[in-house]
């Protein structure tokens, strides 16, 4: 089971790999959230693209790129998935939502589902539109997010793999892993199961480990929610302290962010090349 955690820019994907996980989740809930904006399908393909690329050039673990709806229909899908994967992605997850969109988590969030035919040609679209058999078409399934229910969940899992997908990522908001284990006791089809344990956190990897059946765990949105945990943090003290003496002490020195900007390397590159 892989291990993969949520980044938001460049910087965040290196600690990303810096602390050990085996992916990167280009979460559009993150980016969105960097661009202090709602995931509604707010962020361009384009905007999330580049900053796909930007990550993928500074690090060298899989990008797994949340590619929403997909920016459109089956049509736009063909366009999509050759971008990520011209990109350096190495899978994209595509959901069964309707654009646009509104993030899962929400609660009474308005989740209007795509019908299972529609979906199905969009999942195939991509599996055609990729050149290289090893970029994964991950289809995700929101049934447990809309209200429908297991065997909805179920029926539209077994669609998607029948339509190509190489794995599912089936999704909850409930917060306990009850909804999850159940769906994953009950799939009964070939291709691996993709989680996001935001909302159920008692969902341990040895828990889902447990279940046989997860390729992917990943944390969805811990990057952005350290990221804001920290600044809060620090900016009340500044405030509070009217200056930085009691803030310097708890984060990390200049000469860490020189460490993850190379500039030992900048200095050799001085020494050798500047005339
Ligand atoms: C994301 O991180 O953008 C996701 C996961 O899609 S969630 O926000 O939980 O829907
Ligand atoms: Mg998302």
């Amino acid at each position: 089971m892989a291990r993969v955690m949520a980044a938001h820019d460049p910087l965040s994907a290196m600690l990303v790999e810096e602390a050990g996980f085996d992916g990167i989740w280009a979460s559009g809930f993150e980016f969105s959230a960097a661009m202090g904006l709602a995931d509604i399908s707010l962020v361009s393909m384009a905007e999330h693209l580049t900053n796909m690329r930007n990550m993928a050039a500074r690090t060298s673990l899989p990008i797994i790129a949340d590619v929403d709806t997909g920016y459109g229909n089956a049509i736009n899908v063909l366009h999509t998935v050759a971008q990520y994967e011209a990109a350096g992605a190495a899978a994209v997850v595509i959901e069964d939502k309707m654009f646009p969109k509104v993030t899962s988590l929400l609660a009474g969030g308005r989740q209007d589902l795509l019908p299972i035919a529609e979906f199905q040609g969009k999942i195939e679209a991509a599996v055609s539109a990729r050149k290289d058999r090893g970029f994964l078409i991950i289809a995700r399934v929101e049934a447990l997010i809309a209200g429908r229910g297991e065997k909805e969940a179920l029926e539209r899992a077994r669609a998607y793999e029948a339509a190509g997908a190489d794995m599912i990522l089936i999704h909850s908001k409930q917060t306990s892993p009850d909804e999850i284990e159940s769906f994953i006791q009950n799939w009964d089809g070939n291709i691996p199961i993709v989680i996001v344990p935001t909302a159920y956190p008692e969902m341990t990897e040895a828990r889902a480990k447990a279940l046989k059946k997860v390729g992917i765990l990943i944390y969805g949105n811990h990057a952005i929610r350290a990221a804001v945990t920290g600044m809060q943090k620090i900016f009340a003290r500044i405030i509070e302290d009217g200056g930085i003496e009691n803030a310097d002490k708890e984060i990390v020195p200049v000469s860490e962010i020189f460490r993850l900007q190379k500039m030992d390397q900048v200095k050799e590159n001085e020494k050798k090349f500047l005339r």
